[in-house]
């Protein structure tokens, strides 16, 4: 039984603010990618909320109309539709909107959703015999400590804001030394002023709070519990410079034993960047429909091997309003694709807002010195569009504004295969052809050739063999102090 309820979904609420200046289209965008950001975390979305205002309350985020309307809903009291009639029971639905009118005018999509969110609540909380229809609302931008504080007061439960949401996923899914204590760093960084705020509110008498990035921490915050952090936080910097350190030198190490081709898969989360790593170089990376399922980067050989061998890595996933934090926490993962040799930048086709995953990526790249890195732009699951048709559509319309792009399905061998061929193609243009002679007594080096150049032609004569290879200019420089030419 107790088990039953550990499992069960949290319920959650999701709300924003609609600014102008913002399209119907990105908000909605935005709210879609919250709800599954909350899915990843284990909540379930029950209600979703909108309010258009021209900027947000300084004191709580919302305005007092709409904090109410939440309040009522989360708490399980009656809710009044537009008309006046309660919204307990379950009603036909034209009545059951609870959704505010600017937002039922603006996202018709959105209030049929929230009509079913709020029923499914309303018949589940009923069930169950809880009065709450909700135990945390999510909002959908980064809000102050002190407005998080006022939020929950007039809600009367937790409120996370999206980058408390983010922060926690990477905290939840962070596997490596290094990534966990990136993830922390960025956390504390966050927590610390809202443990500020907690101790201004909580006053001499040290009041309890839970709630945005809570989980008790706020609990008789004061100066000591700040320093804790702060020393916390150079610890694990500490830290983390140690494994610098010795990355480095694996990294180092794994560019003299091998070749300086490589390719880094950056992009969206949940674009697809580990499927197609899996694809590419035949390994066993973690592939997950969930958000940020990839934390570290992780390096595997191009599969089929090329001439020269490429290295392929995968890498943490972005997202809008990443948090700051962060991308400063994860500078030194993401140094790999600013290492990188070419950057395939894989975007998420099926996704009708895929251009904001362009310039969202696009502008994290340049953050981290990444931009003059040259890129293919790779269009993943283009199998998601819709039919065949549909798909040759889109494919023609992405060409026309991105020429030199790949539009592919990792799920498709074929396509697969087409990419590996782009990035083979992209590195043998820097080779060079040469003829080498090697004498019948050192035919023991014949492996070492074919290793190291594509061989295009072998023949035989009385003194050794001759081989017309293609290979990078070091390797044929020195196969031929070597071994001579032909
Ligand atoms: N239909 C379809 N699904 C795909 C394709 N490529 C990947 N997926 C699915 O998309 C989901 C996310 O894939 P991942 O490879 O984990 O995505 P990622 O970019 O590595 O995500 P993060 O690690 O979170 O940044 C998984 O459920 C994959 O099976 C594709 O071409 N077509
Ligand atoms: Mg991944």
């Amino acid at each position: 039984m107790s088990k039953e309820v550990n499992v069960k979904a949290r319920r959650a609420v999701v709300a924003t603010v609609h600014l102008p200046g913002v399209s119907d289209i990105e908000l909605e965008s935005s709210l879609t990618e919250l709800r599954e950001l909350a899915k990843t975390l284990g909540y379930e979305v029950v209600r979703t909320f909108v309010q258009k205002r021209a900027n947000f309350d300084a004191t709580a985020y919302l305005g007092t109309g709409k904090r109410e309307e939440i309040r009522r809903f989360v708490q399980g009291e009656p809710l009044e539709s537009e008309d006046g009639e309660a919204l307990a029971a379950p009603a036909p639905a034209k009545r059951r909107s609870g959704v505010g009118r600017a937002a039922a005018k603006t996202a018709r999509h959105g209030l049929a959703a929230a009509r079913e969110e709020a029923k499914e609540a309303a018949l589940s909380a009923a069930a169950e015999g809880d009065q709450r229809r909700a135990d945390v609302v999510l909002i959908d931008h980064e809000i102050s400590p002190s407005q998080a504080r006022n939020l929950e007061d007039a809600l009367g439960c937790e409120v996370m804001d999206r980058t408390m949401v983010i922060l926690e996923i990477f905290h939840r899914h962070a596997r490596t030394n290094a990534a966990r204590a990136q993830v922390e760093i960025a956390r504390l960084g966050y927590l610390a002023p809202r443990l500020r705020e907690a101790a201004k509110l909580a006053g001499p008498q040290g009041r309890q709070r839970s709630g945005v990035g809570g989980r008790g921490a706020g609990e008789g915050a004061g100066e000591a519990d700040r320093r804790k952090i702060r020393d916390r936080i150079a610890e694990l910097k500490l830290e983390l410079a140690a494994m610098d350190v010795e990355r480095q030198t694996q990294r180092a190490r794994r560019q003299e034993r091998q070749s300086l081709a490589r390719v880094a898969l950056v992009g969206y989360t949940n674009a697809g960047k580990s499927t197609l790593m899996r694809a590419l170089t035949g390994s066993e990376v973690l592939v997950e429909n969930k958000l940020f399922a990839t934390l570290d980067t992780t390096v595997r050989t191009l599969h089929p091997e090329t001439v020269p061998r490429v290295l392929v890595s995968d890498t943490v996933g972005f997202i809008k309003n990443l948090p700051h934090d962060l991308v400063a926490s994860f500078k030194s993962t993401l140094e790999e694709a600013a290492e990188a040799s070419l950057l395939l930048h894989v975007i998420d086709a099926s996704d009708p807002g895929y251009e904001r995953q362009v310039y969202v990526t696009d502008d994290v790249l340049k953050e981290i010195g990444a931009d003059r890195v040259p890129r293919i732009r790779v269009f993943n699951k283009v199998d998601g569009v819709g039919d065949v048709k549909a798909q040759k559509a889109c494919e023609k319309a992405l060409r026309a504004r991105y020429p030199k792009c790949v539009v592919m399905s990792a799920l498709r061998q074929g396509d697969v295969a087409r990419l590996h061929k782009a990035i083979a193609a992209f590195f043998r243009k820097g080779l060079v052809k040469a003829e080498l002679r090697l004498p019948w007594s050192a035919q023991q080096s014949r492996g070492e050739i074919f290793a190291n150049c594509e061989v295009l032609e072998e023949r035989a004569d009385e003194e050794g063999a001759l081989f017309r290879v293609r290979g990078e200019s070091d390797t044929i420089r020195s196969l031929k102090e070597r071994f001579g030419t032909a």
